[in-house]
């Protein structure tokens, strides 16, 4: 289902509350802070106060930018200051939950207890899963680009003129999540692109923005120089077992793997801590990745996935993942 359809009922809900309550999922890059600091300029424009709920305590080094530069500019609030900023009559509140649509995913896993169903909105551009929270009003669209591009169209229709750093950010959102209008693109991620150039975003700024650490990224080469190939088409880079990398790296890796031709699958196996080996899967949408790692006692969807292992030396991981791998194969 396609934003646009429900644009009604989700403007009708945010007329109707006082207070909304912003959230994305643990682990916020620029989609899900774009998104929701666009909203939140343009729901501030209509008069709501709105929450930013974040508990992540470490960011990465793009959405650190974006926080630094509008400190003071949003209501930011942690999970446990939920309660005391609810409007307390008249079921006033609202809850947004952008970028995904699964519980464990939220960065506060409990902010659904202080909200009804008919309070809670989502949007989100992954797929719908076992764990995807069912409310009345929510939009899972998996056609589109990034929870940035979602935003942007809701944006649209209310034909208000957006500050060129919102219509940055959300720019900026939708350039992570294509990986450069390489993913996921179509006529309409390009003309949502052209709606934020004309309302002033800066090509420039985004790629600020997107900027990686080189350390980082020499780090994430290293991974790239171990790749085994499966067949022509599924990719498996493995980390050495003394470097430890962070989570998002892994599936940076993978997206790059999607990269080389003929490779439709990819999987980065490395250490995420002394003790934790962690798959991260990407797909080109052909072959499943949540169906390989639920066998590993992992998740995600069609496009992409994780999973982890306590005390399963790297080695051993990768022979798991090659007999799922092998077994999916011959169904
Ligand atoms: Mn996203």
């Amino acid at each position: 289902m396609k934003i646009i359809e429900k644009k009604r009922e989700i403007r009708r809900a945010f007329r109707k509350a006082k207070n909304i309550f912003i959230m994305a999922h643990k682990n916020l890059d620029l989609d899900a802070l774009g998104s929701s600091l666009g909203l939140a300029y343009v729901l501030n424009k209509q008069h709501k106060n709105c929450f930013l709920i974040i508990n992540d305590k470490e960011h990465e080094l793009g959405v650190k930018k974006v926080l630094q530069e509008l400190e003071g500019c949003f209501h930011i609030i942690t999970g446990e200051e939920i309660s005391k900023n609810l409007y307390l009559r008249d079921k006033k509140n609202l809850l947004l939950i952008l970028d995904t649509s699964k519980q464990k995913l939220l960065q506060e896993e409990k902010a659904l207890d202080y909200f009804d169903k008919e309070q809670i909105i989502i949007l989100d551009h992954h797929e719908i899963g076992d764990e995807t929270i069912d409310v009345p009003l929510r939009v899972i669209d998996n056609e589109i680009s990034s929870a940035c591009e979602m935003v942007t169209n809701l944006i649209e229709s209310y034909h208000i003129e957006l500050d060129p750093y919102y219509a940055t950010l959300l720019l900026a959102g939708m350039v992570l999540d294509t990986n450069n209008f390489t993913l996921k693109t179509d006529s309409e991620t390009y003309y949502s692109a052209y709606f934020l150039s004309t309302m002033g975003a800066s090509p420039k700024k985004v790629q600020y923005l997107l900027k990686q650490d080189i350390k980082a990224y020499m780090e994430r080469q290293k991974l790239m120089t171990n790749v085994e190939l499966i067949g022509n088409n599924i990719a498996i880079a493995k980390g050495s077992s003394y470097a430890i990398y962070r989570r998002e790296d892994l599936a940076k890796i993978a997206d790059t793997l999607l990269f080389f031709n003929d490779i439709e699958l990819s999987f980065v196996v490395a250490k995420t801590s002394e003790k934790t080996t962690s798959i991260s899967g990407r797909s080109l949408g052909k072959i499943s990745v949540s169906s390989i790692l639920e066998q590993l006692d992992g998740g995600g969807d069609k496009m992409g996935g994780a999973t982890k292992f306590q005390n399963v030396p790297i080695s051993k991981a990768v022979e798991k993942l090659k007999q799922v791998i092998k077994k999916e194969g011959e169904e």
